[in-house]
């Protein structure tokens, strides 16, 4: 299967209407780098502003829940989200897995509305340092596919990430071989469930990804592209990083 590179930005909790001004440069790089997919995801608050102003970058949420409205006190829907223009999301980070306590169980639900929603669903996984050392990496993420992958609906698109919490903004990133093994693992996942379908779900890899490692990341089998955190931010190093993808 040929699948185009995928580099989605993270803002997290960061950004501010000031800092859209940073889309224009990172649209005219993801023009110029015609092979690939480019979209930024900034918090909530900034989506519709983001849609306005990005020069035609897919916008999306970082989270959303998995009811389409209701008594939900300070959540998102998937359903809002794509009113307000957004066109994907990501679930299941691992910050909010830890923060929010999300369940595999949850997880799988978003995901599940997400689709359902028409969005580009983009699904965490991804083991912790304790995980890794202790040699459970591979049985922990296997879990995480098994708990969290919901099962495909509609048109519109699932994504998986692979981000080692031991790598996400601490400047450490995951070995090629680390990575190769992982998104090894998570393929035969998908194929096993999905068949050819799974030949064609595009497997991000995450965690301090910079313009200076992307390329041999990118390089790695299975690696269909990248989310990105701190990178995302401003077009100066995030746009080396789409580069990279070309
Ligand atoms: C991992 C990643 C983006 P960063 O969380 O989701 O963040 O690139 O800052 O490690």
């Amino acid at each position: 299967h040929v699948r185009r590179k995928l580099v989605a930005g993270n803002w997290k909790m960061n950004g501010s209407l000031h800092q859209l001004t940073e889309l224009g440069a990172i649209a005219a790089a993801a023009r110029a780098a015609s092979g690939v997919d480019v979209a930024i995801c900034p918090p909530f608050t900034l989506i519709a502003s983001a849609v306005a102003r990005g020069g035609g970058i897919p916008i999306g949420g970082q989270d959303c829940h998995h009811q389409s409205s209701g008594a939900f006190t300070g959540n998102v829907s998937a359903t809002m989200l794509k009113e307000a223009g957004a066109k994907l999301v990501i679930v299941g980070h691992s910050e909010r897995r830890a923060e929010q306590q999300e369940s595999d169980a949850i997880v799988r639900a978003k995901a599940q509305a997400a689709l359902a929603a028409g969005l580009q669903t983009i699904v965490c996984i991804g083991e912790s340092e304790e995980e890794r050392m202790g040699g459970h990496a591979i049985t922990r993420c296997s879990a995480q596919l098994a708990g969290s992958i919901p099962e495909l609906s509609g048109d519109a698109e699932l994504v998986v990430a692979y981000e080692p919490i031991w790598a996400i903004g601490t400047g450490r990133t995951a070995t090629c071989d680390d990575v190769r093994e992982i998104h090894g693992l998570v393929r035969k996942v998908l194929v096993d469930r999905f068949g050819d379908a799974g030949g064609r779900i595009r497997i991000l890899y995450g965690g301090s990804v910079r313009g200076d490692n992307a390329a041999e990341l990118f390089a790695v089998d299975n690696v269909d592209g990248a989310l990105v955190g701190g990178a995302s931010l401003n077009a100066e190093q995030f746009v080396p990083i789409i580069e990279a993808a070309a």
